[in-house]
């Protein structure tokens, strides 16, 4: 097991696109484990491979109390949505910014398990919000691009700020 450095915005590589894996083998399990690891810790409710720098259609979530319910998805698709919905969103590559996005209010997913079978999963509210936040990620897609311009650039500068001191 081992936790991974977590890319932080505005880094480039978060704007990579992910590409789809190509066999579920140990090597993705282990990278599942490490990034369970890595989201439990942050404390995070979703991780996308992307985050730390590994550009593969990897994404594991858990949005339960009690963080007993991890799911992973490898090679997600989302087959269905409908609604919509508003959410404060926040993320473990944009620490300490928190702003609202409006997304589907249900999705329904296709995508591989740990070990490579296929599953569907019809997910509503946080989870829905969490799958569409991650496969953004997968896609080189920050939730705080979907803010303003001029409130992305203020993002931008805090957080370089921030970098510089903590560097
Ligand atoms: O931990 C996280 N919380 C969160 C809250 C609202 C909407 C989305 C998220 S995902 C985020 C973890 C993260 O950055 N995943 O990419
Ligand atoms: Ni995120």
């Amino acid at each position: 097991m081992a936790l991974l450095p977590i890319l932080r915005y505005p880094d480039p590589r978060l704007h990579k696109r992910a590409v789809p894996v190509a066999a579920v083998d140990d090597s993705i399990r282990q990278l599942v484990k490490d990034m369970a690891e890595t989201m439990y810790e942050a404390p995070g409710i979703g991780l996308a491979a992307t985050q730390v720098d590994v550009h593969k259609r990897v994404v594991v979530i858990d949005v339960s109390e009690d963080r007993s319910e991890l799911l992973a998805f490898i090679n997600a698709e989302i087959i269905e949505r409908s609604g919509e919905q508003t959410c404060e969103e926040g993320c473990l590559s944009v620490p300490g910014i928190y702003e609202k996005v409006s997304r589907a209010e249900r999705v329904r997913v296709k995508a591989l398990d740990e070990r490579g079978e296929p599953f569907e999963l019809e997910a509503e509210g946080l989870l829905a919000v969490c799958i569409q936040h991650e496969l953004d990620h997968l896609d080189g897609k920050v939730f705080v691009e979907y803010l303003s311009p001029l409130k992305l650039n203020r993002i931008k500068t805090r957080l370089l700020k921030k970098a510089r001191i903590t560097a």
